[in-house]
């Protein structure tokens, strides 16, 4: 299988992280890359294809937001990395905001997710690298693997949050549309709902989007993946959440996944995007299911017998010293 990664998306490395009411190590951290090139031996350097189908996800404004943003927070006199304290809670509209902590709240929904002068780069470079992949298998390649660092799912069109900046999964699955794919599914088995990913789609028939993941009720990003959520307009019934409690084991998650395979198959899905997080792994630091590494491969066993041409797109995984051996395993049973 083709292997796809950018070594500047290891410069995204922000110094710390909100968490529980004081700081720790920021869990999304470039050692995460370098685990899996270990266990997956080499990985071709992607082409660049520009800003344009970035753009055909993400809004002008916040990409450009995205890019300045350590440059204004420097300019204000600030210290370390770009972090947020305000958002606009009743919603968000276009406003003529000067001040960047302004700016951070609307372009933004968590204060987990600092920006680095460096971040702009590595987002940049982790959305390349989905697009090499997605276009080795629209040139026919049977599965391809975008080792994308910064994580994309929680990203939406205009806001980051969730580790996440640009939607590497959605730029991808728009990518195939644009190249002539005409219905194109999104599988998040990320512990996490990829709520920027489902925003993204929400109200659009052509781009499926089903998760797997830990109950909103007791797991970040808590306001959205809620079973009721099936999308809007002709995106109704487009959107397929699968909510797990904690402590889930291989047995129930294969069980959703299958649920989510076959509503991709009813769907009529072309071309298949897997946004895998091995954050579902028992020994990750900062969740709560409970996959073995050999799971992996029955799971991917399981998509792979789909038969769709698939990009598989990396989101989380925190349990650095296992992830290497985990990502192997899924791309192994592939
Ligand atoms: C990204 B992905 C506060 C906790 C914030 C954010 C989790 C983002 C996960 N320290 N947690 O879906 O793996
Ligand atoms: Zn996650």
């Amino acid at each position: 299988m083709r292997k796809f990664f950018d070594s500047r998306q290891l410069h995204h490395a922000p110094e710390r992280e909100l968490h529980n009411g004081g700081f720790t190590d920021y869990a999304e951290k470039p050692s995460r890359a370098q685990s899996i090139l270990a266990a997956i031996a080499s990985a071709e350097a992607p082409a660049d294809r520009g800003e344009d189908p970035i753009l055909a996800v993400h809004d002008a404004g916040y990409v450009a937001f995205l890019k300045t943003a350590a440059a204004r927070w420097a300019e204000a006199g600030r210290p370390g990395d770009v972090v947020g304290y305000v958002w606009p809670v009743v919603g968000r509209r276009p406003l003529r905001l000067e001040r960047i902590d302004a700016l951070i709240g609307q372009y933004g929904f968590d204060a987990a997710t600092p920006i680095t002068p460096q971040t702009w780069e590595s987002a940049y470079w982790s959305a390349q690298s989905a697009l090499a992949a997605t276009h080795a298998v629209l040139a026919g390649e049977r599965a391809a693997f975008a080792l994308c660092r910064p994580p994309g799912h929680h990203a939406g069109a205009d806001y980051f949050g969730g580790y996440c900046h640009l939607n590497s999964a959605a730029i991808a699955a728009q990518a195939a549309r644009d190249a002539g794919r005409r219905r194109v599914a999104i599988l998040d088995i990320d512990y996490h709902h990829g709520n920027g990913t489902q925003d993204i789609f929400w109200t659009r028939g052509d781009v499926f989007y089903a998760s797997l993941h830990a109950d909103p009720a007791t797991d970040y990003p808590f306001y959205w993946g809620h079973e009721d959520e099936r999308g809007e307009g002709e995106g109704l019934g487009a959107t397929l959440n699968l909510p797990l409690p904690q402590g889930t084991t291989l047995g129930a998650f294969r069980t959703a996944q299958a649920r989510a395979l076959r509503a991709i198959s009813d769907f009529g899905a072309e071309l298949l995007v897997v946004s895998f997080g091995a954050d579902t792994y028992a020994g990750d630091p900062i969740s709560a299911f409970r996959l073995e590494t050999p799971d992996y491969a029955i799971l991917a066993a399981d998509i792979a017998a789909a038969g769709l041409p698939t990009v598989i797109v990396m989101e989380g995984g925190y349990a650095v010293d296992a992830l290497g051996a985990n990502v192997a395993s899924l791309l192994g049973g592939f």
